[in-house]
């Protein structure tokens, strides 16, 4: 099968937001989206009940989910906390294992927590001006380390797709906590 042939285009991503415009996908997930993923079950019910926060959106400009194509995508994680634990997104490996990810920092300060299906872990800060490369075969999800939104740019391969399954049942083996003395990973 070969490549689908799309028209060239050129889009405005916002430097300093991370918005992407124009864009096709916008996917906004709230805090109820995200069951499971916090440790505090009553802190995440509590705030779920007082009005289920937007904790991140994505947008995406799409082309075809295929071989050879590049996804391009912005991802904004509102800075807050469930029971000291900082907003972080689901977390996913790629369903083609073989594929890697590359991520830029944008906007405020973020953590970018990787594992393998090993256990094996890795913690890579984050800033406007970072380039952190997500290899193949390692889960990956991100986490707000600041007070402002922190905003992302990421560029997969199109085949890639998301598993979501085994972070669901598992979860990483790190967790950020906001402290006082700034953000502690711990595992
Ligand atoms: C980045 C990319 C996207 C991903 C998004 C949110 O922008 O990795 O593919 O969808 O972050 O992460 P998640 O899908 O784990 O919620
Ligand atoms: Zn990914």
């Amino acid at each position: 099968m070969s490549t689908t042939l799309l028209a060239p285009f050129a889009l405005s991503l916002d430097l300093d937001s991370g918005a992407l415009e124009p864009h096709t996908t916008r996917i906004e997930r709230r805090l109820s989206s995200l069951g499971g993923a916090f440790a505090d079950d009553a802190a995440f019910a509590a705030l779920v009940a007082a009005g289920d926060p937007l904790v991140y959106a994505v947008e995406q400009y799409d082309v075809p989910e295929e071989t050879g194509q590049l996804i391009c995508c912005t991802t904004v994680i509102e800075p807050g906390t469930v029971g000291g634990e900082l907003y972080m997104t689901k977390g996913h490996f790629h369903a083609d294992r073989d594929t890697g990810e590359v991520y830029v920092g944008l906007r405020g300060r973020g953590c970018l927590l990787l594992a393998t299906e090993d256990g094996e872990h890795a913690e890579l800060p984050m800033e406007r001006g970072t380039l952190a490369y997500v290899p193949p075969r390692w889960a990956h999800r991100t986490v707000n380390t600041g007070d402002v939104p922190f905003a992302f740019l990421a560029v997969y391969p199109g085949q890639a797709g998301h598993d979501y399954g085994a972070i669901e049942s598992k979860g990483f083996p790190q967790r950020v906590f906001g402290t006082s003395g700034g953000p502690e990973v711990r595992t």
